[in-house]
């Protein structure tokens, strides 16, 4: 396999890194504290090609592969991690279904506009009892002549409270087995009356990146506004999740990228029993054995992402990449911390950051326990 990167993918990675280096970067730490949705560096990473990098152009996205949207949403992820949410999240979650599955006239009305982020669309499949078990969906949507009429719950939807529409699932036809046939997807406008969202969730980390729960009061929705055929609904959400799994391993790689290099510096910089802390052996074991595991991360990722490319099936490796990507994020931060000692645990030094917004890359788009249920059957399977 061949990892180098072309022209084109190096020079949109540059691009972002430009882009995250200049603007994400001195804002991050602001946005972490005050919550704020970074809305207008999302419309300028929309100008820039970055929120729609592999939709193809003819539906008014960049037109590149998916090894340059990987490689610069670690860049994004590296600089500020809210920002890799709604990236991620925009690229794979919303606007790859509207690739796969989407009409023509879906297309140009939902896909257009957010490959651009004119329009922000969500992801709204997780409800207060369907986490992991996806196919538990209650959210009802029954047929009324030409249109749906919708009630139920959504919560942890990311962009919730700020989106324009919302790519929701609902169970049409609750007495068919098994249950998962039942579930269909909508195309939801946030200005339908009977749609409210909530407030903005407290997190841990990626602060900045919206998540709200959502409610849905006899919502009628237009029959044309189905994503694929009735009862697709739970497939469909398991093909746009298999992209979101590469980019949150992304992301993961980006926020343990950071922790690394700051703690390189600081190894550097930091003098302790008379010589900087990189010339002790217990040190430079920790470094090189992030080193290693980003890299191994990485290599995954750009694997999953290649064979994405190629059209191949890649459910397991995109697992596969997200699992380690995210554990190693995890990891890296934590061993990040650790080498900064007391400096690390305090907010002046950005690496408790870094752990924090690490932690809900094991969690959301699949927890890791998830990411082990899809290896273990794909490699299982009879
Ligand atoms: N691509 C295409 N189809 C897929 C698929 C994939 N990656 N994964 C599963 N399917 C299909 C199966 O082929 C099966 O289809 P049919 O029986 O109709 O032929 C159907 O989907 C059901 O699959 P399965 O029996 O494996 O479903 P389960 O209910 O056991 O759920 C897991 C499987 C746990 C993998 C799924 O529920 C999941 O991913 N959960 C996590 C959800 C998640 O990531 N939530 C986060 C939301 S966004 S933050």
């Amino acid at each position: 396999m061949d990892f180098s990167l072309t022209d084109e993918q190096r020079m949109i990675q540059e691009l972002a890194r430009d882009f995250a280096t200049e603007v994400l970067a001195p804002a991050a730490p602001i946005i972490d504290q005050t919550e704020e949705y970074p809305l207008e560096n999302c419309r300028r990473m929309g100008e820039l090609g970055l929120m729609g990098i592999d939709v193809p152009e003819e539906y008014g996205g960049t037109g590149a592969d998916t090894v340059s949207y990987v490689v610069a949403l670690e860049e994004v992820s590296k600089a500020c991690a809210a920002t890799g949410t709604i990236m991620s999240v925009n690229n794979s979650l919303v606007c790859h279904g509207l690739v796969i599955r989407g009409t023509p006239e879906q297309r140009e009305e939902y896909l257009r506009p957010a490959a651009s982020f004119e329009r922000i669309g969500t992801f709204s499949l997780s409800e207060p009892e369907a986490g992991s078990d996806a196919a538990s969906q209650r959210t009802r949507a029954v047929r009324d002549g030409n249109h749906y009429i919708v009630n139920g719950s959504k919560n942890f939807i990311s962009s919730g409270s700020v989106a324009d529409f919302h790519i929701v699932f609902c169970v049409t036809d609750p007495d068919v087995t098994p249950r998962h046939r039942g579930i269909s997807c909508l195309l939801i406008d946030a200005d339908t009356p009977g749609f409210s969202a909530g407030k903005p969730e407290e997190k841990l980390g990626i602060r900045a990146a919206d998540t709200a729960a959502l409610s849905f009061e006899d919502c009628r929705i237009p029959v044309s506004n189905r994503l694929g055929e009735e009862g697709e609904g739970f497939v469909i959400a398991m093909e746009v999740l298999d992209a979101g799994r590469i980019g949150i391993a992304s992301q993961a790689l980006g926020i343990g990228q950071a922790a690394f290099e700051a703690s390189s510096e600081y190894a550097l910089e930091r003098q302790q029993f008379g010589k900087p802390l990189a010339r002790h052996q217990a040190i430079q074991f920790m470094i090189a054995d992030m080193a290693t595991r980003l890299e191994a991360a990485r290599l995954l990722t750009f694997r999953a992402a290649q064979m994405k490319q190629r059209k191949e099936m890649y459910t397991s490796e995109a697992a596969m990449a997200k699992l380690y990507a995210s554990e190693t994020a995890m990891w890296v931060t934590n061993k990040a911390i650790q080498i900064h000692g007391g400096y690390g645990y305090v907010r002046e030094y950005e690496v408790e950051r870094y752990l924090r917004d690490a932690k809900i890359t094991e969690i959301y788009e699949g927890t890791s326990e998830v990411q082990r249920m899809v290896i273990a059957r794909h490699l299982l399977r009879d």
